[in-house]
């Protein structure tokens, strides 16, 4: 298999990443890939054989909600969150962290809200069928984030909190083995360029997590998905 790794930034700014899994590099996912950033001064794509990979038969089940406003949205999202055990403060703490500013990769805490690490990114997952998968899904944004999601609480990554730094997305989730892939809009208003991902884990397994996270070749099969998206 060969991985490819999209990173494009606009003045230093990191501002879109993206990333493939495949059999064969074909000039069609190239372009695809390029197609992504909106705008960009600086691209970068990474080729590199992957000997080993692994297959998961099916993504986590997929479920939406809708808000009226950010604040009903988020309150939904944190009574998620405490009702998987976290402390009120706990779940406080990861709001501020994805709310705080524009960051690279994802921030790792303990369940008591230690922060173990920054700037991980999640690597090395994708559909087996990506372009079947993207006929069912709302958006490339939901294609690449349940993957990726899938592949976290696969590596051990117990919930995970996330929505987008891209001002015109407003969708984000929480993801855990309980819960599934649960995505609720708005987690944040339009035109806000802050986003990001806050991951818990056990301190005890962190080592054990960003090896899998960083290393483990991963193919997902099948989205779970309700029947009506
Ligand atoms: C991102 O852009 O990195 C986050 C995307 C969140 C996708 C939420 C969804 O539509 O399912």
């Amino acid at each position: 298999m060969k991985s490819l790794k999209l990173r494009a930034s606009l003045k230093g700014r990191h501002v879109s990443g993206a990333e493939r899994l495949v059999g064969e590099v074909s000039e069609e996912i190239i372009y695809g890939l390029l197609k992504r950033p909106k705008e960009w001064d600086y691209l970068n794509l990474r080729v590199e054989r992957v000997d080993k990979v692994y297959y998961l038969e099916s993504s986590l089940k997929v479920s939406s909600y809708e808000f009226n406003s950010v604040g009903e949205a988020r309150g939904f999202a944190k009574e998620l969150l405490r009702g998987l055990g976290l402390k009120g403060e706990v779940v406080e703490l990861a709001f501020k962290i994805v709310e705080e500013k524009i960051r690279r990769g994802a921030v790792l805490l303990s369940e008591e809200g230690e922060k173990l690490l920054e700037n991980v990114r999640t690597t090395l997952m994708d559909w087996v069928d990506r372009e079947r998968v993207e006929k069912l899904l709302p958006s490339f944004r939901t294609v690449d984030a349940l993957v990726l999601a899938t592949k976290n609480i696969y590596c051990g990554v117990l919930v995970e909190l996330c929505w987008s730094d891209d001002p015109d997305y407003t969708t984000g989730y929480v993801a855990s083995k309980e819960l599934g892939y649960v995505r609720i809009k708005p987690l944040k208003e339009r035109g806000d360029v802050r986003g990001g991902r806050v991951y818990f884990v056990k301190k005890e397994n962190l080592e054990e997590v960003l090896e899998c996270l960083r290393k483990k070749a991963l193919l997902v099969k099948e989205p779970v998905l309700p029947p009506k998206l």
